[in-house]
């Protein structure tokens, strides 16, 4: 029996003891005497994906559903590296992942041995935690080995972000033995709850009654029917605006569910200013509301969320809440007087009924364009409970100009907005819920992350809509790329590469629609369909700018 054996027994024993399920592998021997150890046990549902960065983002969309931590499992050396941007994105947006990385013998790092490079702490600006697990088979080291395996556990689960264990293998490495002669000791950890002092809270709530013009700005954030019910008592407040983009996952008619189109209308008129703002949840689309607010800044401005940092994403912050939103707003609540004077909400409200009738209007007529598809793709979406999987660049921000559908459930990676692994991150929540899970994504990034599609069991319930308009449209609508003469070749990267070649490739059902009645044709079938589907929505040449800029002109209409 190798030392390598006790190691593993005790980190799958207290995985187990502490119920982690899933472990997502990427093959290479280093980390052979893991595969055998988690394999080696029935408990734990395992999978192999060859590409660790994909594979990562896979884990990272599992993650995100089952609100669980996922374990992501490497060889060493590059492979490592290769985790790195689902790391970044998990670390950004608050998702549990344990990252085991196998390594070599620490004495043999940086001596030209294959595939070995510094591993501990390599993702160090990025990670909640980093472990380098002892090469010893001593008692003690066993002892330690539990000890952060305990602790990797606690952290991820109880601060929701990545972990990172790095566990270094001597040969011989394919003999590990299962019997399990050693356990590890499970530590129960427990979660507190955070509050504000009564003294305190009562401090805030007469400070927010002093105030006409208040806002609730909510960014991403997991579904949760307390918080929306609390904020929904909140908004009966007349001075009392909330946003929410379609990412909070936060419900009702009240709400204002479409920033950009109803700031449009706004237009810097500073009766709609706020005089205090509280944000909620991660990371805020709109690009609109952040100029506005930091052009604009708000007398007070108070961030909530249960961690240690706060982001002051309008440059106003003035306090800073470190508590869960439910558990804030609950006892805010309590005892809350609504300010009957105040139009502020209904000023807003008004604006955004109006964008709402432009908006219909407008689509109504509109040409074939990425604006249409994505028109035809919300119509599909009705009343249906499916779970959104938004890709980055201008799918998540076409999504925002539709009015939040109640049973939707969005996500989207916006912790670091990357295009390189949303698809992996859709394939991933797919494994993991009946729901039928639909990604909305461009065609560079389906391009970027295809191997999200190299999976011998890709989800039947995965429906995949491109929206293919050959190239990054992004860069044809922020301002800057086409006052240079490097946009076509340098930003918009355009190409013709053939998507249907691509799901050939990997065996997927693929259609292609080029007008209004093929797409509306084709996203009813895929919907109905019982396997995983592809259907590429090809807007090509179309200039689609002209047509955002005609939409947002129209919506300014009154
Ligand atoms: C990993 C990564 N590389 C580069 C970028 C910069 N980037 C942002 S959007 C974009 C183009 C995306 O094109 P596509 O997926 O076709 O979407 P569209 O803009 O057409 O909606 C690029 C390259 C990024 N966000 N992430």
């Amino acid at each position: 029996m190798t030392s390598a054996s006790f190691r593993v027994q005790v980190v799958v024993d207290l995985l187990k003891k502490h119920q982690v399920k899933n472990i997502v592998f990427s093959p290479g021997s280093r980390n052979a005497p893991l595969v055998i150890g988690f394999n080696g046990d029935d408990y734990f549902k395992t999978k192999v994906l060859v590409d660790e960065r994909s594979a990562a983002f896979f884990a990272l969309g599992m993650a995100q559903q089952m609100e669980e931590p996922v374990v992501i499992c490497s060889t060493s050396g590059s492979a490592v590296l290769n985790y790195s941007p689902a790391i970044v994105e998990a670390f950004y947006q608050k998702i549990p992942l344990i990252v085991i990385t196998a390594d070599r013998p620490p004495e043999w790092v940086d001596h030209g041995e294959g595939q070995s490079m510094k591993q501990y702490k390599v993702y160090e600006n990025f990670i909640a935690e980093s472990y380098n697990l002892p090469m010893l088979d001593h008692p003690d080291a066993l002892w330690q080995t539990g000890v952060m395996t305990n602790e990797a556990f606690h952290i991820s689960k109880l601060l929701s972000k990545p972990v990172h264990l790095n566990f270094p293998f001597r040969e011989p490495l394919y003999k590990t033995e299962l019997k399990p002669s050693q356990t590890g000791k499970k530590i129960t950890h427990f979660k507190t709850k955070k509050s504000v002092s009564k003294e305190e809270l009562k401090n805030l709530q007469k400070n927010w009654r002093q105030h006409n013009k208040k806002m609730i700005v909510c960014g991403s954030l997991q579904k949760s029917s307390s918080l929306n019910k609390i904020l929904i008592e909140i908004n009966k407040d007349p001075s009392v605006c909330i946003l929410t983009e379609t990412t909070s996952n936060l419900y009702n008619e009240s709400f204002i569910s479409c920033v950009d189109r109803t700031l449009e209308r706004i237009n810097n008129h500073p009766k709609f200013f706020p005089e205090i703002v509280i944000t909620i949840g991660n990371s805020i689309i709109s690009k609109k509301l952040k100029s506005l607010l930091r052009k604009n800044k708000p007398k007070e401005h108070w961030h909530v969320e249960e961690t240690n940092r706060a982001q002051d994403i309008f440059s106003s912050l003035s306090h800073f809440i470190p508590v869960k939103p439910e558990d804030f707003f609950k006892d805010f609540l309590d005892g809350y007087q609504y300010n009957k004077d105040s139009n502020f909400s209904k000023d807003w409200y008004l604006e955004f009924e109006k964008s709402e009738e432009n908006h219909l209007q407008y689509l109504s007529t509109c040409k074939w364009s990425d604006l249409k598809a994505h028109n035809l793709i919300q119509n599909q979406l009705k009343d249906k409970n499916f779970n959104l999987q938004m890709g980055n660049s201008t799918s998540v921000r076409y999504i925002q100009l539709f009015k939040q559908q109640k049973d939707l459930k969005y996500n989207s990676n916006r912790g670091v907005s990357g295009i390189d692994g949303s698809s992996s991150t859709a394939v991933g929540a797919a494994s993991v819920t009946d729901q039928l899970t639909v990604l909305i994504t461009g065609d560079l990034s389906f391009i970027y992350d295809q191997h999200a599609l190299w999976n011998k069991e890709v989800p039947k319930n995965l429906k995949i809509i491109v929206v293919n308009n050959q190239g990054g449209g992004i860069f044809n609508i922020i301002s800057g790329p086409k006052t240079t003469p490097y946009s076509k070749e340098f930003f918009e990267t355009r190409h013709e590469i053939s998507l249907e070649k691509i799901a050939a490739t990997f065996k997927i059902n693929y259609q292609k629609a080029t007008n209004e009645i093929q797409a509306a044709k084709y996203l009813n079938n895929i919907f109905v369909s019982k396997d995983a589907e592809i259907i590429e929505l090809f807007t090509g040449n179309i200039e689609n700018e002209n047509v955002l800029n005609d939409y947002f002109r129209n919506i300014k209409k009154d």
